[in-house]
């Protein structure tokens, strides 16, 4: 009798591990892209990136590299996408990925951070 409790104790238990195991990972979609960021020049610029980056929803860290001219974006799958990351980026008026720097944004960018394309 005591054995038997004993069993059913742990296939429940033994269940609630597998049920925890399995919506742990499938609520955690967090995925790393690099995003080229090819007109950023200064700090400023990556700055402001970083910011913009930041602000969407759904990202998690962002690590600019301006030497490299890229950033480093770790973000929720189900929550924001790659586009939404390069849209964030053009509206501040920097190239990202093959997507173009909003003009209008672009045209407010301090003159030493405007890059002819
Ligand atoms: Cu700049």
């Amino acid at each position: 009798m005591k054995s038997r409790i004993f069993a059913l104790l742990v296939i429940g238990a033994t269940a609630i591990g597998m049920a925890g195991w399995v919506g742990c990972s499938s609520e955690s979609e967090a995925k790393t892209v690099e995003v080229k960021l090819s007109t950023m020049q200064c700090s400023m610029c990556s700055n402001t990136i970083e910011n913009a980056l930041k602000e969407v929803d759904g990202v998690q860290s962002v690590e600019v590299n301006l030497e490299a001219k890229t950033a480093k974006v770790t973000f929720d799958d189900k929550v924001t996408s790659v586009p939404a990351l390069e849209q964030a980026v053009t509206k501040t008026g920097y190239a990202a990925n093959d997507k173009k720097a909003d003009a209008d944004a672009y045209a407010k960018l301090p003159s030493c951070c405007q890059v002819p394309e």
